[in-house]
C-alpha cells in the first residue's frame, strides 16, 4: 500500500519546523557579541556585493522580500538551510576527522526510533513497497578495534519518496529504528531500498527552483547516525552507486566514500551490502 497523498510543502514544512524548534529549546547558548558582529556583517557585505555587482533593481528586492516571507510560512527554512547551506557547515564540523565520512543530516531526523539488539528489521507495513535491502557492518575504532554496544540508527523515505512523520498516511516509525552493534561489533538491518527523494514543489522552496530553472532531486539515500560511548557520533548518508542524481544533487549531500553497490542477497531475496563504520575518539 504505497502513500496515496503526496507530502505538501507546507505540512512537511509545519512539521519540520516544529520539530526543530523542539530541539532548539533544549540547546540554548548566549551569544557571543564579537562572532554574531563578524559572521552577520561578513554576510550582509557579501549580500550588498551581489546587489552592487548585478545591479539588483527595487521589483527583484521586492519579490525576493515577498519569498523570505512565504518561506517562513510554508515552514519551509529548515528544508531550505538544510538543502543550500547544510553542506558547508557539516564539511567544516568534520574536517578533522580520521573516521568515516559525514554528511548532512537534513530536515527529517526524529531522535527515539524503536530500538534492537544486533539484527534490526526497521519497522515497515505489512508489504512494504521496495526491494528487500540487508544492510550489515561493523563499527571499530580508528585503530581497528570493535566498538561492542555501538549504536547504528537508520531512517530513511519510502520507496514512494516519503518520510514517516512528514508524509501523511504512514506508521510513526515507519522506516526509522536503531540497532546495538553485538560482541563483535557488528550490526544487521533490514529495510527496503529507498526512492529518489524530491523536494515538495508546491512550496516556496519549489518556487525558487522553478524560477532559477534547477531540478528539485536528491538521490536514493539512507540516512545514519552512528555513535559509540567515548567516540564522536557521526552523522551521515549513503547513496546507491548508478543510481539517479548521485551526480547532481540538489543538496550537495554525495561524497565518494559514500556510495553503496547492493549485490542480489545469497539465498533470499532483494539485496544485500556491507558497509563498515569507522568512529573517532571523542
Ligand atoms: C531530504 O530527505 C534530505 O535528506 C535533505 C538533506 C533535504 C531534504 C530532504
Ligand atoms: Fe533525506
Amino acid at each position: 500500500p504505497a502513500t496515496v497523498a503526496s507530502a505538501s510543502a507546507a505540512a512537511s514544512g509545519a512539521a519540520a519546523t516544529e520539530r526543530f524548534r523542539d530541539k532548539r529549546r533544549a540547546a540554548h547558548s548566549p551569544a557571543d557579541t564579537a562572532r554574531v558582529d563578524a559572521l552577520v556583517s561578513e554576510t550582509l557585505a557579501a549580500v550588498h556585493d551581489v546587489i552592487r555587482r548585478h545591479k539588483v533593481t527595487y521589483a527583484e528586492y521586492d519579490a525576493l522580500k515577498s519569498w523570505l516571507i512565504q518561506v517562513g510560512l510554508d515552514g519551509e527554512w529548515p528544508l531550505f538551510l538544510d538543502v543550500w547551506v547544510e553542506h558547508v557547515v557539516e564539511e567544516v564540523a568534520n574536517e578533522d576527522r580520521q573516521g568515516s565520512k559525514g554528511t548532512i543530516e537534513g530536515p527529517y531526523y526524529v531522535p527515539g526510533s524503536p530500538s534492537f539488539d544486533g539484527t534490526a528489521t526497521l519497522p515497515m507495513r505489512d508489504g512494504e513497497p521496495g526491494v528487500p535491502l540487508l544492510f550489515q557492518g561493523t563499527v571499530t575504532t580508528v585503530d581497528g578495534a570493535p566498538l561492542p554496544g555501538a549504536r547504528v540508527e537508520m531512517w530513511h523515505a519510502d520507496a514512494a519518496g516519503f518520510y514517516s512523520q512528514y508524509a501523511p498516511g504512514l506508521p510513526e516509525w515507519n522506516l526509522r529504528g536503531a540497532v546495538v552493534a553485538d560482541e563483535k561489533g557488528g550490526f544487521r538491518i533490514h529495510t527496503v531500498e529507498p526512492a529518489p527523494y524530491q523536494i515538495p514543489t508546491d512550496g516556496s522552496c519549489g518556487r525558487l527552483i522553478a524560477a532559477a530553472g534547477w531540478h528539485a532531486w536528491r538521490p536514493a539515500h539512507l540516512h545514519l547516525k552512528v555513535s559509540a560511548p567515548g567516540h564522536r557520533l557521526i552523522t551521515t548518508q549513503l547513496y546507491f552507486q548508478g543510481s539517479s542524481h548521485v551526480e547532481d544533487d540538489i543538496a550537495s549531500a554525495v561524497k565518494p566514500e559514500l556510495m553503496l553497490a547492493p549485490s542480489p542477497a545469497a539465498g533470499g531475496h532483494g539485496n544485500e551490502v556491507t558497509y563498515d563504520f569507522v568512529l573517532d575518539r571523542a
